[in-house]
């Protein structure tokens, strides 16, 4: 950055200060050249953009001041992590369907675009190909319901991978057991639930219901 004066002489002698508009010093200005640096650790996924005025002074006192933004380019420095490292599933033999999930895992990755991005994969327990998993959504299938045994059970291990190669260091455990048919065990009509609330409601209102099935009987929770 640059200031020119027209002034020849000691008047043409600037001196560069940052204005305020910089909550925490990330960067400094060389009071004589005017060069921008970067004087404490950045991170995009807390601040990425940067904007502040600079101040040139010259020796008479005259001013002027100019507007920098700066902005952060995103980098892969983030591993995708599992929010929940351990899935349970109770299967009930017989009523075993191949278009919905039996479960969705999740993984979170801090850093934007591709780099956030994560990618599932199935990488143990799964022989025989019995399931698959959605690569994007994290949701498992049985894709052989043939296959699944009454008191049979299967640990898969989930991998989650971002879009610049990076992989979860732990990967999800899904403990899938198989429960013979009309043995009671509390079921979940579907493995995720969504559901929207205003941010203004007040405490006290419903937001949705969760439904459970045991042995035939509606259970309300
Ligand atoms: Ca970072
Ligand atoms: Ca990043
Ligand atoms: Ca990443």
């Amino acid at each position: 950055m640059s200031a020119i004066d027209p002034d020849c002489g000691v008047n043409a002698m600037v001196n560069y200060t940052l204005g305020d508009g910089l909550a925490r010093p990330q960067f400094s200005v060389k009071p004589d050249s005017g060069e921008l640096c970067v004087s404490a650790p950045l991170d995009h996924e807390t601040t990425s953009d940067f904007e502040f005025p600079v101040i040139a002074t010259d020796r008479g006192g005259l001013s002027t001041t100019a507007m920098v933004k700066i902005q952060l380019l995103d980098i892969n420095d983030n591993v995708p992590v599992f929010t929940v490292r351990d899935y349970n599933v109770s299967l009930k033999e017989g009523r075993i369907s191949s278009n919905e999930p039996i479960v969705a895992v999740s993984a979170t990755d801090a850093d934007s675009g591709r780099f956030g991005t994560v990618t599932y994969r199935i990488v143990n327990g799964n022989d025989n190909d019995v399931f698959r998993i959605d690569r994007s959504t994290g949701e498992i299938f049985v894709t052989k319901p043939s296959l699944i045994q009454a008191n049979g059970r299967f640990d898969l291990e989930v991998s989650a991978t971002d879009g610049g190669g990076l992989a979860a260091p732990q990967g999800a455990m899904v403990h899938v057991n198989v429960i013979p048919a009309g043995v009671g065990s509390a079921l979940f009509d579907k493995p995720r639930y969504n559901f929207r609330v205003r941010e203004d409601v007040r405490s006290g209102t419903i937001v949705g219901s969760l439904k459970a099935t045991a042995g035939g009987e509606f259970l309300f929770i």
